[in-house]
């Protein structure tokens, strides 16, 4: 692909007013020469220019020009900056390199939002050490989940190294991601090498990139290595032939990338191998690979997503949200200081409603980093219109009830919570090699959400939404107002004409698009909403499965019951009859036809607000989001008659507003 290819995504860099004057450099502790500095002066250069048309000169003295000071100050936070801009120019102050780098960025983005030089002013500090995208990128170009094209990273095996790898990198660095594991999890055939000879110079080039954004490059690891690019028998985490091995490739690995970040794990998860083959614990396979990269300041980065995904769905007492807790709270306090767990939102796969996870906060004493879906998979293929960000907060705003005065998830995961260091949170990021990026030109809004919130998870939603459109599209303001209330109509909608009060699934197997109620009813992945002709749900209270009392007290008592159990999430939490009331005084069914019937008009209504926007938003954009539109309400339409329908049918009491359900 050529440069221009693709698009510049909220680095667009519109021209908000025309500055009279030149910009000068000042450096005061830090060195121009340094990479992620040059970076940081280029992207000024190049931003300045482009939102004002003020250029900045190697020398400039004149009347007209301003200054752009950029200093260290040792009082300062690690890649944290403080930025004021006066009618001499702008001071911009950091610790780091970073800092610098994400001061020019936001000294960028707050006058891409309407400010002038002279008026920009903040103090920031990340609120998460660790800001990752995971990437789920295979060797041959194909993305797991991915709805954007192909890989940017692989194509026949090769690694793909050209323009759009720096962009990718400006975009991250942009929003504060400072760091990027570039395959897949499920790590197999070429992926596998990686850590060897045969990719290393290239792996090598691509972190260096990474290196001058600021940003470590990470890998994901296959915990079979030994067996399957080594020549032993076996990968037991505790075989001494095992660590040597380990030991000399992990050298390997940092004799050729200096600043490589570490490995991120899936194992015993979805047929990938891990140390529960050979009886050892999740925290045996962790331990040894985090003592094996300790010497060489790397992390590990363990998956909590294992389950049993070879269930029998006649068995109800097996649950597979109980998974993650029942195996990996036992050996708290055991996971080793470089050893960090990642754990999903939910306690299932990503749906668009779950609780939260019990893990996070239920492990007390270990490092653990919250994992996100960038990627639309259960929420819309990144065709339906889903502003992600909302759910994002309700996660991060979740009183675990910890014991701690600091028990959400934001503070559990910040490292506020233990005062750990290594903490933060993660997305499975939603990028391919479409021009746009995203392949919803609006799902961009997600990429860029996350990274602003795992920077400062104060922000609201829609803060970030203006802060979005407003660099993106830089729309005048009642088009703002449209499509920021669109953004943020958008989730709630999907909910409404999918799976009803948390249930979750009812999708098209593997696909996970479009509506299939029974598609994962009769299968072994632990997925069931057990409807029958008088109700609906999973019983996960003390008198089920048990899930609820994997939560400390207060919210243990409050999901076990289906009077505290909030609604949205009844189903996931109860077994309950469609004739059932709700507080707003109707019964389930009845809620369960209304939304539906409710989410595919307000789903017509998000198309027609889409179109009063045609002539603001660039041709091309607006055809695509268009074309997008169109097939959402397609699926919309499908959701809600098959829903219904089923309902209806399994429990044989009409619609009382005697609406069409088939
Ligand atoms: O959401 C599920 C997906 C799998 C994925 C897995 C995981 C990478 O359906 O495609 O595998 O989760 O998170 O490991």
């Amino acid at each position: 692909m050529k440069v221009n290819e693709w698009t510049q995504l909220w680095l667009d860099h519109h021209r908000m007013y025309e500055g009279s004057g030149v910009w000068a450099l000042e450096l005061a502790g830090f060195d121009k020469d340094r990479a992620v500095i040059k970076s940081a002066i280029r992207e000024f250069k190049r931003g300045m220019e482009a939102l004002t048309g003020e250029k900045t000169l190697e020398t400039a003295s004149g009347s007209d020009t301003h200054k752009l000071i950029i200093s260290q100050n040792s009082a300062l936070s690690k890649e944290s900056y403080h930025f004021e801009g006066s009618a001499d120019g702008i001071t911009l102050e950091a610790l780091d390199e970073n800092g610098v780098l994400y001061g020019v960025f936001a000294i960028l983005r707050q006058i891409a939002c309407g400010k002038k030089a002279d008026q920009v002013s903040e103090k920031a500090a990340p609120s998460n050490p660790l800001r990752m995208m995971n990437h789920w990128d295979n060797m041959d170009g194909s993305i797991e989940r991915g709805y954007s094209g192909e890989s940017f990273f692989f194509e026949n095996e090769e690694i793909i190294i050209d323009d759009r790898t720096r962009d990718y990198a400006r975009f991250m660095a942009s929003v504060g991601i400072n760091g990027v594991v570039i395959n897949n999890v499920n790590v197999k055939g070429a992926a596998s090498y990686l850590i060897t000879d045969r990719y290393f110079d290239k792996v090598k080039e691509l972190s260096d990139i990474f290196g001058e954004y600021g940003i470590r490059l990470y890998l994901s690891l296959n915990f079979a290595s030994p067996i399957e690019i080594g020549d032993l028998d076996t990968c037991d985490p505790l075989d001494k032939k095992v660590i040597t091995w380990w030991e000399e490739k992990v050298k390997e690995v940092y004799d050729r990338l200096h600043s490589f970040g570490g490995f991120l794990v899936k194992a015993d998860s979805e047929g990938r191998p891990g140390p529960f083959t050979y009886g050892r614990t999740q925290a045996d396979g962790a331990n040894m690979l985090g003592d094996v990269i300790k010497p060489y300041g790397g992390i590990i980065i363990w998956r909590c997503f294992v389950y049993n995904c070879t269930q029998d769905w006649r068995d109800t007492r097996t649950d597979r949200a109980r998974a993650g807790y029942d195996y990996f709270m036992e050996q708290d306090g055991t996971y080793h200081d470089n050893v960090i767990l990642q754990i999903k939102n939910g306690p299932m796969d990503f749906q668009i409603r779950e609780p939260v996870s019990p893990l996070l906060g239920g492990l007390k004493q270990t490092n653990q980093m919250l994992e996100v879906q960038i990627a639309q998979e259960y929420t819309g293929h990144q065709i339906d219109l889903c502003y992600l960000i909302p759910m994002y907060k309700e996660v991060l705003d979740f009183h675990t009830h910890c014991g701690s005065e600091k028990d959400t998830v934001a503070d559990v995961v910040s490292g506020r919570t233990m005062g750990n260091e290594l903490a933060g949170m993660a997305a499975v990021i939603n990028t391919g090699n479409d021009k746009n990026w995203t392949g919803n030109d609006l799902a961009a809004a997600n990429l860029y959400g996350f990274g602003r919130l795992s920077f400062n998870t104060e922000l609201t939603s829609e803060e970030i939404a203006r802060e979005w459109i407003a660099q993106t599209f830089n729309l005048p303001e009642k088009e703002t107002e449209i499509l920021c209330s669109m953004l943020l109509r958008s989730r709630e909608i999907y909910e409404k004409y999918t799976s009803p009060l948390g249930i979750g699934w009812m999708v098209t197997p593997n696909g996970h698009y479009g509506p299939s109620v029974d598609g994962y009813e009769y299968s072994r992945w632990g997925t069931y909403h057990r409807a029958d002709h008088l109700g609906i749900g999973v019983d996960r209270t003390d008198k089920g499965t048990g899930y609820a009392q994997q939560y400390y007290e207060e919210n243990a008592r409050m999901y076990n019951d289906p009077l505290t159990c909030p609604e949205e999430l009844l189903l996931f939490f109860h077994h309950i009859p469609y004739t059932w009331m709700l507080k707003t005084g109707k019964t389930l069914l009845q809620h369960i036809y209304d939304s539906h019937f409710e989410g595919e008009e307000e789903a017509r209504g998000l198309a027609t607000d889409w179109d009063k926007l045609q002539g603001v938003i660039p041709k091309e954009s607006f055809d695509r989001v268009k074309e997008r539109f169109l097939l959402q309400l397609d699926n919309a339409r499908e959701w809600r008659d098959q829903v219904n329908s089923y309902f209806y049918r399994k429990s044989g009491i009409p619609d009382q507003k005697g609406r069409t359900i088939y």
